[in-house]
């Protein structure tokens, strides 16, 4: 599946692995929506969330004000792109999970100027994957190789090929692993460990623990893209799956868990109502005040997160710290 470009400096590849079954995907969709929605709390999985709206709500999210991570991270990497790609070298290989825009990946590239760079970029959304593209091909002179994965995680990592003879960076940005709870991250951790040899790299960026205000106006900001965001969930649902949400009687709410240190996102009903999930042959009735689990994003301490990533085979090697954002970019070598 690989197809021709136009773009002058760059050459790109689907990945050569079977393309993701749109009824297959499909029917995943469905077996866990009415999986997720059955448990107590109701829940839907956050990956749900980036359909091609819900990715490019996602891009607008990241310029909020109020919202930081993007662009606290996008300084630290702007700032610290020759160390960090000094850890690959030249004609290297770089995946980024979860590319979104291609924005932090074409800082880096820019910044550092890698020559030859192969990246591949693992993302569920076409449209950001299609989006990262674009904005790789308009940077001038890098002759970056790129090769895009559609593709969870999970799945984006094992379709690497491997025992690469280059040097690999896997770049893990935007605090995408405050996804993850402790497990999740953990057993993810493995997988990237596994994905790489001796020497090679890890950046991880993440989010840090701040006032519950500054939390509260970043996940429930005051003109609604989040809200927007986080209701694309059920829009996505009606269309996909031939629900009924009526979107007026759900209001979105974020939380923060101290004890947990997560900020949790939900969709809460407002009032006692019925919804049909067809395709998921599923009947809900949901409670006033009831709500759907849709998010939870960890937040972080700066001096904790090797704790949370040397077990699964790495050594922290740098760390770089906005503290006025706090937000951490950690960089580590597979040991
Ligand atoms: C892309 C998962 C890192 O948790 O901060 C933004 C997603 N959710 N606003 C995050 C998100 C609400 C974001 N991540």
């Amino acid at each position: 599946m690989s197809k021709p470009t136009s773009a002058a400096s760059s050459r790109i590849d689907d990945a050569a692995v079977r393309p993701r079954d749109e009824r297959a995907e499909w029917l995943e969709l469905a077996r866990e929506a009415r999986f997720y929605l059955q448990q107590t709390p109701r829940q839907l999985p956050s990956r749900l969330l980036y359909d091609a709206l819900g990715s490019a709500l996602f891009d607008a999210i990241c310029h909020l004000p109020w919202y930081r991570i993007t662009h606290a991270e996008l300084g630290l990497l702007r700032q610290h792109a020759r160390t960090i790609g000094q850890a690959i070298g030249p004609r290297g290989r770089l995946v980024e999970l979860g590319c979104g825009s291609g924005e932090k990946l074409a800082t880096l590239i820019t910044s550092a100027g890698m020559p030859g760079l192969h990246a591949h970029l693992v993302d569920l959304s076409h449209a950001a994957l299609a989006r990262s593209v674009q904005t790789l091909a308009m940077l001038k002179g890098s002759e970056t190789r790129v090769t895009t994965h559609r593709a969870t995680y999970e799945e984006g990592l094992l379709a690497l090929p491997a025992g690469a003879a280059e040097r690999t960076l896997i770049a893990f940005l935007g605090s995408n692993i405050g996804n993850f709870d402790a497990p999740g991250a953990a057993a993810l951790l493995r997988l990237v460990r596994a994905a790489l040899g001796p020497g090679d790299a890890l950046l991880l960026g993440a989010d840090l623990v701040k006032p519950e205000h500054e939390l509260l106006l970043a996940y429930d900001d005051p003109i609604g893209l989040t809200a927007a965001f986080n209701k694309n969930l059920l829009v996505r649902l009606n269309r996909e799956l031939r629900a009924d949400f009526d979107l007026g009687r759900f209001a979105h709410r974020a939380v923060w868990r101290p004890e947990a240190s997560r900020v949790e996102m939900h969709l809460v009903s407002l009032s006692a109502q019925t919804v049909d999930v067809k395709d998921a042959e599923l009947q809900l009735a949901l409670e006033r005040d009831e709500m759907i689990w849709t998010e939870s994003s960890y937040k972080f301490e700066a001096t904790g997160l090797r704790h949370l990533v040397e077990p699964a085979g790495f050594v922290q090697r740098q760390q770089w710290v906005d503290e006025d954002a706090r937000f951490a970019l950690t960089l580590f070598a597979a040991a």
